[in-house]
């Protein structure tokens, strides 16, 4: 498959094989058992319409308190899960090889889900990239510049799909203006799920 890259911006369409899409979704369900998706509420006081969990040491939380990264479950109390191995390795062959993630935000979304263009800031080394995975139904996602106010231009991430947040872009806003339903069959019951996989905590 061909690949688009600019500046920092990889993206890599149909890097994962049916079979893996389909394997992971499933280690991405069973460990969500444990771990229940919820909808965060935005330092402004409002609910997020897509569903979030995570896997790994930390956790990426939002609530009237700001956002942050937290080592339990804001629900249960409990550490979140582990990180799937077939993250990990994706990782160590994309993004760093010596260094592993220690987040792995998992966003969950519904037809009228979207997120609106953000930053991805909270880390403490944005020498890092953000690595993001795409299952189940496609998403109209959209990018731009450092500056909120910079040109974007839109793209689909299809089922999937891996891309990369890194070196100029890593400070690229972004978000989902949409979801298209209906538009894979990976996720039993349909959807969307978003993996982001992330070094948030300092590295040595
Ligand atoms: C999503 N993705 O695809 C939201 N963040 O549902 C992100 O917010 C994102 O795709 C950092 C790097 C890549 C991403
Ligand atoms: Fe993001």
């Amino acid at each position: 498959m061909s690949e688009v890259s600019t500046a920092g911006f990889r993206l890599l369409p149909g890097r994962l094989s049916p079979d893996a899409q389909a394997e992971l979704v499933g280690e991405v369900l069973s460990r969500l058992d444990n771990a229940p998706a919820y909808k965060p509420i935005t330092p402004g006081g409002k609910p997020m319409s897509v569903a979030m969990s995570n896997f790994g040491a930390l956790g990426w939380f939002t609530d009237a308190r700001g956002y942050r990264y937290q080592k339990r479950h804001p629900l249960t109390g409990e550490p979140w899960p582990d990180i799937p191995a077939m993250l990990l390795e994706l990782w160590a062959e994309l993004a760093d090889r010596s260094v592993p993630p220690d987040a792995c935000l998992v966003n969950l979304y519904g037809p009228d889900a979207k997120m609106g263009l953000h930053q991805d800031r909270d880390e403490a080394d944005l020498r890092f990239p953000v690595l993001s995975v795409s299952l189940g139904d496609t998403a109209i996602f959209r990018i731009g510049g450092p500056n909120r106010a910079d040109p974007t231009r839109s793209i689909r991430l299809t089922s999937g799909d891996v891309c990369l947040l890194a070196g100029p872009a890593r400070l690229a806003h972004h978000g989902i203006d949409r979801v298209i339903p209906g538009s894979s069959r990976v996720i039993p019951g349909g959807g969307r799920i978003n993996l982001t996989l992330r070094r948030a905590g300092p590295s040595g």
